[in-house]
């Protein structure tokens, strides 16, 4: 039988002319569908928007016909998840990120049924593991540029009527649409600093820097570090004695209810405090110090576990700010399998704290397979990494094999051990050890 007389594709070609991905959709239409599939908010942007340029091939690993992009929000109860309750606040987020997957899901089904072709995207925690940058579709950007709100200070998009209790998702749409949104024309962050003074580890910085490794360190304990960790532990272990010297009995617990029940999230008090957003606003319009009081302080006030990497800013932070909190200094968890990894590395491990009073360039050079120079000018807060480039007089030199210094990077490798191997050579002590504290391991 040829093509032409298969029965699908007989009754295909009987039906109506044209594929609707060839001509514009209706971009109202696309909305409109959204809306009832579950959206509060949605908007649609043009895949070539400038804005998009640096995540444009990792979406186009997940969706190759990629033509336009509907970025979508829902919005979070928001009492619960103020809450200093972890479950209940935990509760609000799982429910409401499985809400926007679902969601995802339903609109590209009724596209479908359209014949307007779509993939969605995951809301949650991305999973690539095996690829240098492990989040293929960054909804942050998209939701910015969709008009569903702005970054605030602490580096979440807030949404003009419902502040920051909005989780974000992306649908790729393979068809062009005929009209296109923009960003909002004002940015709802109010720069209270409410999410300043409410983050337990100080990850949230007053000038919108933002210290991405004692943020992940803490608030994503229960996800990917702690198990890595937990599962050496329990290797090293000698008897259920030895483990129970190793592992706390809350550690085993909360390792147990994570895989039951998923992870927690340690903090979000950045979300919790902020009074931004038309419908959240008003009883901090009406009484600050009472927004203060109810909302904020019993998230200070909370005694609790806050997991830090040794000799970090998160851990001064913990002891000077909120030293009835307990310190719990934990190793990170993470994987730096390239150079290219390692350069990324540096500016979301990056401790402005210990890096107070420091001013010099250091010129790294990476010896054996895969060979590379680079430059790290270290300016108190200030951090530039210039790959493939000696820059500027180098007040510190460091040589070092390649995969060694990944090794070191890894927790494979004691630096003591690589020095003594000669595997790591350095110029000056001292500058190698701030250099070294600037980017804990
Ligand atoms: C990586 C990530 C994190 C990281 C970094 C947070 C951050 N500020 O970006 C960690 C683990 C610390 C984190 C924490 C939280 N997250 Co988060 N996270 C993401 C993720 C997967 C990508 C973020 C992103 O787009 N970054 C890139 C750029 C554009 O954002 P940026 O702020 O300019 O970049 C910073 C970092 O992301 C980092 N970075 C840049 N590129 C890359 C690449 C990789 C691989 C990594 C690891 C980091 C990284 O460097 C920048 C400077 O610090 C998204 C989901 C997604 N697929 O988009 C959710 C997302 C941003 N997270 C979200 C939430 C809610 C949280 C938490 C409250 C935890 C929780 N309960 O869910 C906290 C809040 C912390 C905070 N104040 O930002 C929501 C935010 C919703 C909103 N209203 O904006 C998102 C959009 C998930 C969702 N579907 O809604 N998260
Ligand atoms: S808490 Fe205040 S400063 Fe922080 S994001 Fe919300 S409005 Fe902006």
């Amino acid at each position: 039988m040829s093509l032409d007389d298969h029965p699908t594709v007989r009754a295909v070609r009987a039906r109506s002319s044209q594929p609707v991905h060839d001509v514009p959709v209706s971009s109202e239409l696309i909305k409109e569908i959204a809306r009832n599939c579950g959206a509060d908010d949605v908007g649609i942007i043009e895949f070539e928007r400038a804005a998009i340029a640096p995540q444009r091939d990792f979406i186009r690993k997940v969706y190759g016909r990629t033509r336009s992009l509907l970025a979508i929000a829902c919005h979070m109860n928001r009492e619960p998840v103020r809450s200093p309750s972890r479950s209940v606040a935990n509760e609000e987020f799982h429910g409401t990120y499985d809400h926007v997957n679902e969601t995802a899901r339903a609109i590209v089904r009724a596209l479908d049924e359209r014949g307007i072709p779509a993939c969605n995207s995951v809301a949650a925690f991305p999973m690539e593991m095996d690829l240098p940058r492990i989040m293929m579709v960054q909804h942050k950007p998209i939701a910015v540029e969709a008009g569903l709100g702005r970054m605030g200070i602490h580096r979440s998009v807030i949404h003009p009527k419902f502040g920051s209790f909005v989780l974000l998702g992306t649908v790729l749409l393979g068809c062009e649409v005929d009209a296109h949104d923009h960003p909002i024309d004002y940015n709802p962050c109010l720069e209270c600093k409410l999410c300043v003074a409410a983050c337990p580890v100080g990850a949230i910085k007053p000038d919108g820097g933002f210290d991405f490794l004692s943020c992940h360190t803490h608030n994503y304990h229960d996800f990917l570090g702690n198990f890595t960790q937990w599962v050496e532990k329990v290797a090293d272990s000698k008897d259920a004695r030895d483990y129970r010297a190793r592992v706390p009995r809350t550690e085993t617990l909360n390792i147990w209810q994570s895989l039951s029940f998923k992870p927690g999230y340690k903090a979000a008090y950045c979300i919790s405090a902020c009074p931004a957003g038309e419908d959240v606003i008003g009883p901090f319009l009406s009484d600050r110090d009472a927004h203060f009081t109810e909302v904020v302080q019993p998230l200070i006030d909370k005694d609790e576990f806050v997991y830090v990497l040794p000799d970090t800013d998160a851990e001064d932070t913990v002891t000077r700010r909120f030293p009835h909190k307990k310190v719990q200094r934990v190793t990170s968890g993470r994987h730096t399998g390239s150079l290219q990894a390692y350069i990324f590395s540096l500016s979301l491990g990056f401790q402005r704290g210990r890096a107070r009073g420091l001013d010099f360039v250091t010129h790294l050079r990476f010896t054996g397979a895969s060979a590379l120079d680079m430059t790290v000018a270290i300016k108190g807060r200030d951090l530039q990494v210039v790959p493939g480039r000696l820059v500027g007089d180098a007040a510190l030199t460091i040589t070092a094999d390649t995969q060694a210094w990944l090794r070191v990077q890894n927790r494979d490798l004691d630096l003591a051990d690589a020095i003594a191997s000669e595997l790591v050579s350095h110029n000056d002590e001292k500058l190698f050890a701030a250099y070294m504290r600037c980017f804990p391991l």
